[in-house]
Protein backbone atom coordinates (compact mmCIF):
# COMPACT_ATOMS: atom_id res chain seq x y z
CA UNK A 1 0.00 0.00 0.00
CA UNK A 2 1.66 3.22 -0.64
CA UNK A 3 2.57 5.03 2.29
CA UNK A 4 2.98 8.78 2.66
CA UNK A 5 5.06 10.73 5.45
CA UNK A 6 3.55 14.25 6.29
CA UNK A 7 6.12 16.30 8.22
CA UNK A 8 6.02 19.70 9.44
CA UNK A 9 8.96 22.10 11.04
CA UNK A 10 9.33 24.70 13.64
CA UNK A 11 6.49 26.34 15.49
CA UNK A 12 3.60 24.35 13.53
CA UNK A 13 2.98 22.44 17.00
CA UNK A 14 1.26 26.05 17.97
CA UNK A 15 -0.97 26.07 15.49
CA UNK A 16 -4.34 27.10 16.57
CA UNK A 17 -2.90 28.01 19.63
CA UNK A 18 -1.94 31.78 18.24
CA UNK A 19 -1.58 34.38 15.44
CA UNK A 20 -5.00 32.63 13.98
CA UNK A 21 -5.45 35.85 11.67
CA UNK A 22 -2.56 34.42 9.89
CA UNK A 23 -2.52 30.58 10.17
CA UNK A 24 -6.14 30.01 10.94
CA UNK A 25 -7.92 28.08 14.42
CA UNK A 26 -6.82 24.96 13.10
CA UNK A 27 -4.37 22.79 15.38
CA UNK A 28 -2.11 20.37 13.97
CA UNK A 29 -4.01 17.40 15.60
CA UNK A 30 -7.10 18.56 14.00
CA UNK A 31 -4.98 18.66 10.41
CA UNK A 32 -3.58 15.33 11.15
CA UNK A 33 -7.30 13.69 11.56
CA UNK A 34 -8.50 15.51 8.24
CA UNK A 35 -4.82 13.69 6.24
CA UNK A 36 -5.91 10.20 8.49
CA UNK A 37 -9.81 10.63 6.96
CA UNK A 38 -8.41 11.68 3.84
CA UNK A 39 -5.88 8.87 3.58
CA UNK A 40 -8.44 6.39 4.59
CA UNK A 41 -10.82 7.22 1.94
CA UNK A 42 -7.95 6.64 -0.83
CA UNK A 43 -6.73 3.41 0.81
CA UNK A 44 -3.03 4.64 1.35
CA UNK A 45 -1.46 4.92 4.91
CA UNK A 46 -0.53 8.30 6.02
CA UNK A 47 2.12 8.93 8.84
CA UNK A 48 2.58 12.79 10.39
CA UNK A 49 5.54 14.15 12.23
CA UNK A 50 6.11 17.50 13.79
CA UNK A 51 9.66 18.68 15.31
CA UNK A 52 11.38 21.83 16.31
CA UNK A 53 14.92 20.68 15.40
CA UNK A 54 16.39 20.87 12.07
CA UNK A 55 18.44 17.89 12.94
CA UNK A 56 14.97 15.65 14.06
CA UNK A 57 13.48 16.90 10.59
CA UNK A 58 16.73 15.21 8.61
CA UNK A 59 16.63 12.34 10.34
CA UNK A 60 13.16 11.67 9.82
CA UNK A 61 13.89 12.23 6.17
CA UNK A 62 17.01 10.01 5.65
CA UNK A 63 14.77 7.16 7.87
CA UNK A 64 11.98 7.60 4.76
CA UNK A 65 13.87 5.50 2.19
CA UNK A 66 12.21 2.25 2.02
CA UNK A 67 9.49 3.42 4.08
CA UNK A 68 7.28 5.58 2.30
CA UNK A 69 6.47 6.64 -1.32
CA UNK A 70 6.42 10.45 -0.56
CA UNK A 71 6.84 13.21 1.27
CA UNK A 72 4.81 16.34 2.65
CA UNK A 73 7.08 18.83 3.87
CA UNK A 74 5.60 21.71 5.64
CA UNK A 75 9.44 22.70 6.89
CA UNK A 76 7.77 26.20 8.56
CA UNK A 77 10.77 28.87 8.50
CA UNK A 78 13.51 26.08 7.74
CA UNK A 79 11.91 26.08 3.95
CA UNK A 80 13.63 29.69 3.66
CA UNK A 81 17.41 28.98 5.31
CA UNK A 82 17.77 25.09 5.47
CA UNK A 83 20.40 23.96 2.48
CA UNK A 84 20.63 21.03 4.57
CA UNK A 85 16.73 19.88 4.32
CA UNK A 86 17.36 20.80 0.14
CA UNK A 87 20.46 18.27 0.05
CA UNK A 88 18.65 15.52 2.35
CA UNK A 89 15.33 15.57 0.03
CA UNK A 90 17.80 15.14 -3.04
CA UNK A 91 19.38 12.18 -1.13
CA UNK A 92 16.94 10.47 -0.77
CA UNK A 93 14.88 10.87 -3.52
CA UNK A 94 11.96 10.20 -2.45
CA UNK A 95 9.12 12.73 -4.58
CA UNK A 96 8.43 15.08 -2.05
CA UNK A 97 6.15 18.38 -2.12
CA UNK A 98 6.59 21.31 -0.22
CA UNK A 99 3.47 22.93 1.46
CA UNK A 100 2.68 25.94 3.36
CA UNK A 101 -0.49 26.93 5.11
CA UNK A 102 0.02 30.58 4.37
CA UNK A 103 0.90 32.48 0.57
CA UNK A 104 4.52 33.23 1.37
CA UNK A 105 4.56 35.15 -1.81
CA UNK A 106 1.88 37.33 -0.62
CA UNK A 107 4.06 37.86 2.82
CA UNK A 108 7.35 39.14 3.92
CA UNK A 109 10.23 39.23 1.13
CA UNK A 110 12.47 36.56 3.04
CA UNK A 111 9.48 33.90 2.78
CA UNK A 112 9.87 34.39 -0.74
CA UNK A 113 13.15 32.63 -1.22
CA UNK A 114 12.96 28.46 -0.79
CA UNK A 115 15.60 25.82 -0.57
CA UNK A 116 13.34 23.26 -0.28
CA UNK A 117 11.61 24.16 -3.85
CA UNK A 118 14.79 23.53 -5.94
CA UNK A 119 14.40 19.87 -5.13
CA UNK A 120 10.77 19.39 -4.90
CA UNK A 121 8.28 17.98 -7.22
CA UNK A 122 6.06 20.81 -6.54
CA UNK A 123 4.60 23.58 -3.78
CA UNK A 124 1.62 24.34 -2.78
CA UNK A 125 0.67 26.89 -0.36
CA UNK A 126 -1.81 29.64 0.57
CA UNK A 127 -4.93 27.32 1.35
CA UNK A 128 -4.63 26.92 4.66
CA UNK A 129 -5.55 23.50 6.27
CA UNK A 130 -6.93 22.39 2.94
CA UNK A 131 -3.22 22.29 1.24
CA UNK A 132 -2.56 19.12 3.34
CA UNK A 133 -5.37 16.80 1.24
CA UNK A 134 -4.55 18.93 -1.69
CA UNK A 135 -0.76 17.67 -1.31
CA UNK A 136 -1.84 14.14 -0.83
CA UNK A 137 -3.96 14.15 -3.50
CA UNK A 138 -1.13 15.80 -5.78
CA UNK A 139 1.21 13.58 -4.72
CA UNK A 140 -0.87 10.48 -5.10
CA UNK A 141 -1.81 11.83 -8.62
CA UNK A 142 2.02 12.05 -9.45
CA UNK A 143 2.76 8.36 -8.40
CA UNK A 144 0.44 6.83 -10.14
CA UNK A 145 1.14 8.26 -13.21
CA UNK A 146 4.96 7.48 -12.09
CA UNK A 147 4.16 3.85 -11.49
O1 LIG B 1 2.61 29.07 6.04
C1 LIG B 1 3.29 28.13 6.45
O2 LIG B 1 2.85 26.98 6.55
C2 LIG B 1 4.71 28.40 6.96
O3 LIG B 1 5.51 27.26 6.67
C3 LIG B 1 4.59 28.61 8.45
C4 LIG B 1 5.93 28.99 9.11
C5 LIG B 1 6.55 30.17 8.37
O4 LIG B 1 7.82 30.45 8.92
C6 LIG B 1 6.69 29.91 6.89
O5 LIG B 1 7.23 31.05 6.28
C7 LIG B 1 5.34 29.60 6.28
C8 LIG B 1 5.69 29.40 10.56
C9 LIG B 1 4.95 28.42 11.36
C10 LIG B 1 4.58 29.12 12.63
O6 LIG B 1 3.38 28.61 13.08
C11 LIG B 1 2.78 29.30 14.07
C12 LIG B 1 1.54 28.85 14.40
C13 LIG B 1 0.84 29.50 15.38
C14 LIG B 1 1.39 30.57 16.05
C15 LIG B 1 2.65 31.01 15.72
C16 LIG B 1 3.36 30.35 14.72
Amino acid sequence: MTAILFLNGPNLNLLGTRQPEVYGRTTLKDIEAMCRDAAAQRNVTVEFAQSNHEGALLDAIHAARGTYDGIILNAGAYTHTSVALMDAISSVAIPTIELHLSNVHAREAFRHQSYIARVALGVICGFGARGYVLALDALLGHLETTG
